[in-house]
């Protein structure tokens, strides 16, 4: 997400980073150059002439400060107003004092709403609230089958009635959420092809009937300046109260997430950002921009570590590192628990410092880790906990298991036991990197 920004502002930034003094020019040449880069990157014409217009005028401000370095300075407006512009704090989700809080999706076809929804309940049970789904798409049968496949994964009841009027589903579905004291109602309603007169007409209906408490415009994030023409409809049909856009996991250029904000005047509250039921983050601009100017993201780093590692798990493999009784198959856990977080340069691309052109360079292959497994899993448990007794013929037997050459099975355990060794000298120290539930983490990927 929003690799081509991070690579552009990168350039952008070595040459401001030198500058002794700041100067009509090179405001003049900067100003420009974001310019094209927010263009390419699909923001709207009008966002980014005000945009620039605010950085040109708070640089222009700065000529006169004798500053250490001017150019940081600079950058540092470019970094301010660029979180301003995409909405500066975190939103959170309206809710109500009186449950059931109401959310309604709406959207055009394909967005990825009854993902959403699904996402969304996972999320709002996970911070402990019951939640009820609601199919209200009943243009689609599969749509209803759809939904009802994601509450079963999620463990989240689906109300359905079939395909009979939605409206009448979701006044049924309130009434029922009342009286079993649920917590928030989500309803997944029918996509619009494009903006058609009736089926608006229908989910104004089915807003006017249960009054949500958030109306959230779900957004396919690659859609670039089309999704602002449909988020211009949708804002004036309805009264939105965020938006959701997903698919950011794709080759989304981001701008339209700026002009969307521009255009509804409501924020952006979430992002997807897999197909997977935990692939929904809070939208945080703060954090975004960190990831633009390549200063990496840890929070979101560490979040993602927290949720998909189990701090039992991590505590004792901690203590055997600092043991050294560490062994293949613990590698392999950890492995696998990496490889839950998500695709590996995603993940090196929240390190602080890590900018696309070094990862490039660091050639991360998620397929390595795949080989790896695949290697360690071609061993007996002996070889496993004692690698040492594995000679040629065993190396043989695990290189055919396994389908990767005998040479990459000695490299791996070339590899592994210099991390025996790194763990050995360093099970001694008190690195906070080496504390609780990242050090496996943060082992693999040579943070220490
Ligand atoms: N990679 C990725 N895929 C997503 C994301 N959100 C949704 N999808 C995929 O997008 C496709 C469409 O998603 P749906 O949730 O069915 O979209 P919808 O808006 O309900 O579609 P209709 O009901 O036909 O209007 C599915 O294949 C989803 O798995 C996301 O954040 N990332
Ligand atoms: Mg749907």
């Amino acid at each position: 997400m929003f690799n081509q920004l991070t690579d552009r502002f990168d350039s952008i930034f070595r040459s401001l980073r030198g500058l002794g003094k700041i100067t009509d020019t090179n405001i003049h040449k900067t100003v420009r150059e974001i310019r094209r880069v927010l263009l390419d990157a699909d923001v709207n014409f009008h966002v980014a002439r005000d945009f620039m217009k605010r950085v040109q005028d708070r640089a222009e401000g700065t000529k006169v400060i004798k500053s250490v370095k001017p150019g940081e300075h600079f950058i540092k407006i470019i970094y301010q107003e660029l979180i301003n512009l995409l909405g500066k704090d975190v939103q959170t989700l309206n809710i109500s004092d009186l449950p059931p809080t109401v959310i309604l999706m709406a959207g055009l076809q394909g967005s990825g709403k009854t993902t959403t929804c699904a996402k969304l309940a996972y999320r709002l049970k996970k911070q402990g609230k019951s939640v009820m789904l609601v199919a209200a798409d009943v243009y689609r049968p599969a749509a209803i089958d759809q939904l009802t496949v994601l509450g079963n994964e999620i463990d989240i009841p689906v109300y359905s009635l079939g395909t009979i009027d939605p409206i009448k589903i979701c006044r049924e579905a309130l009434q029922e959420a009342r009286q079993t004291h649920v917590d928030v109602v989500i309803m997944d309603t029918a996509g619009r092809l494009h903006v058609d007169g009736e089926m608006m007409t229908e989910i104004q209906n089915i807003s006017d009937e249960t009054l949500p408490d958030e109306t959230l415009f779900v957004v396919d994030g690659m859609t670039g300046q089309d999704a602002v023409q449909s988020a211009l409809a949708f804002s004036k049909a309805l009264k939105l109260t965020g938006t959701i856009l997903t698919k950011m996991d794709g080759d989304a250029r981001g701008g339209a997430a700026v002009s969307i904000t521009e255009v509804t005047g409501v924020p952006i509250k979430f992002i997807g950002v897999s197909e997977k039921m935990d692939g929904l983050d809070a939208f945080d601009p703060k954090r975004i921009v960190d990831r633009i100017f390549g200063f990496g993201d840890v929070v979101t780093l560490v979040e993602k570590a927290e949720t998909t590692m189990d701090e039992k798990e991590a505590k004792i493999l901690q203590k055997k590192m600092q043991e050294n009784t560490f062994t293949l198959e613990d590698f392999q856990k950890q492995l696998r628990q990496l490889r839950n977080m998500g695709p590996l340069d995603q993940l090196m691309g929240m390190i602080p410092g890590m900018n696309r052109k070094m990862l490039k360079g660091l050639k991360i292959d998620d397929r390595q880790m795949v080989w790896t497994e695949a290697i360690i899993q071609s061993m007996t448990p002996a070889e496993r906990t004692e690698p040492h007794i594995i000679n040629g013929s065993r190396r043989h037997r695990i290189a055919k298991g396994s389908g990767r050459s005998v040479q990459e099975i000695n490299q791996l355990l070339k590899q592994f036991s210099h991390m025996q060794k790194m763990m050995k000298k360093m099970g001694k120290m008190k690195s906070p990197m080496l504390q609780g539930k990242h050090s496996g983490l943060g082992q693999f990927i040579g943070l220490h």
